[in-house]
């Protein structure tokens, strides 16, 4: 009996203590580096629709540092974008983000300690209309609420965008989303939605349980709730979307002059790949266009950058 009451003392304090992966570095911690070689791939696009800095104080006005641009490309560049409270993100993915074995993608923010952490929550979509959203668990305490720079703990959270520190990714799975009737094994569209920490229930934001989650809240600064940094693919379709292509904004291809022009930062080296994935032509880009080498034959290629893979024809 003694041992069986020790065993469920074990289990009432780790369930008080939250059940779910720790802070990057702890043991059966899930968070993923921004420099780890498993990211293929970062979002090509992003729009940003901001929230207020408080969600029920009008004159508080709206979330203002950085801009949508610092959520394309890879982690730890271009800063952030902070979303304000109830704020989002839709995140643009050519190719697809594709669910294959183990986590798909993750997702970073800027928070600097593994204890002062704002949750997002995620959800993907292949036409912006019908989202399915990754089923969240906050076991965070809701009877007192956690102040501005208060301590929330990532053992409490599953499934929430946030949950660690910079510079580790939180990672999601696609196949947890399998039971959903608009779930594919591609998805093309992110959105990812600050939490509002409130735990009053006509401000904040519940998990899939129906719990509020409680987080630092009210944040009436202009870096006022989830800063998103960045979305690291880790699975992608082979398939690209050239219809997509066409029309992207950071990338397009003028036939007649055989010249490329990019919406990307300077100084960056791009390289051109043949269809066998031969390399056929490197440059650091010192302009917004790029000349394609006349010698190029007619064929299919690849433009490779940071904003990932693009495909043209020559
Ligand atoms: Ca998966
Ligand atoms: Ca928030």
């Amino acid at each position: 009996m003694k041992k069986l009451l020790l065993i469920l003392t074990i289990l009432a304090i780790s369930i008080a203590n939250g059940q779910f992966a720790p802070a990057a570095g702890k043991t059966g911690s899930t968070a993923i580096k921004a420099d780890s070689s498993c990211f293929v791939n970062w979002a090509s696009e992003c729009t940003v629709k901001r929230g207020l800095a408080q969600i029920n104080l009008a004159d508080s006005g709206y979330a203002s540092v950085g801009t949508s641009n610092a959520a394309i490309g890879p982690a730890l560049k271009n800063g952030v974008v902070s979303l304000g409270d109830g704020g989002s993100a839709v995140l643009y993915f050519n190719p697809p983000i594709e669910d294959q074995n183990g986590f798909d993608f993750a997702i970073f923010e800027n928070a600097f300690l593994d204890t002062f952490l704002e949750f997002a929550h995620v959800e993907v979509s292949n036409d912006k209309t019908n989202w399915i959203k990754f089923p969240s668990v906050s076991l965070t305490q809701t009877t007192k609420q956690v102040e501005p720079f208060g301590y929330t703990y990532p053992e409490r959270i599953s499934n929430l965008a946030g949950k660690y520190k910079m510079p580790y990714g939180v990672p999601f799975d696609l196949a947890e989303l399998k039971d959903s009737q608009h779930y594919k094994t591609t998805f093309q569209y992110l959105r990812i939605t600050d939490v509002v920490g409130s735990i009053n229930p006509t401000l904040g934001s519940k998990d899939s349980k129906g719990n509020m989650i409680n987080e630092p809240w009210p944040t009436p600064f202009a870096s006022s709730g989830f800063d998103l940094d960045a979305v690291g693919v880790i699975n992608q379709s082979s398939i690209t979307n050239l219809n997509h292509i066409a029309n992207n904004p950071f990338f397009h291809y003028n036939q007649d002059i055989q010249t490329l022009f990019f919406a990307i930062p300077l100084n960056e080296t791009v390289a051109i790949f043949g269809s066998c994935g031969n390399l056929v032509y490197q440059q650091k880009i010192s302009s917004n266009q790029l000349e394609v080498p006349q010698n190029l034959s007619k064929g299919v290629y690849f433009l490779n950058c940071s904003f990932g893979t693009f495909k043209f024809f020559n």
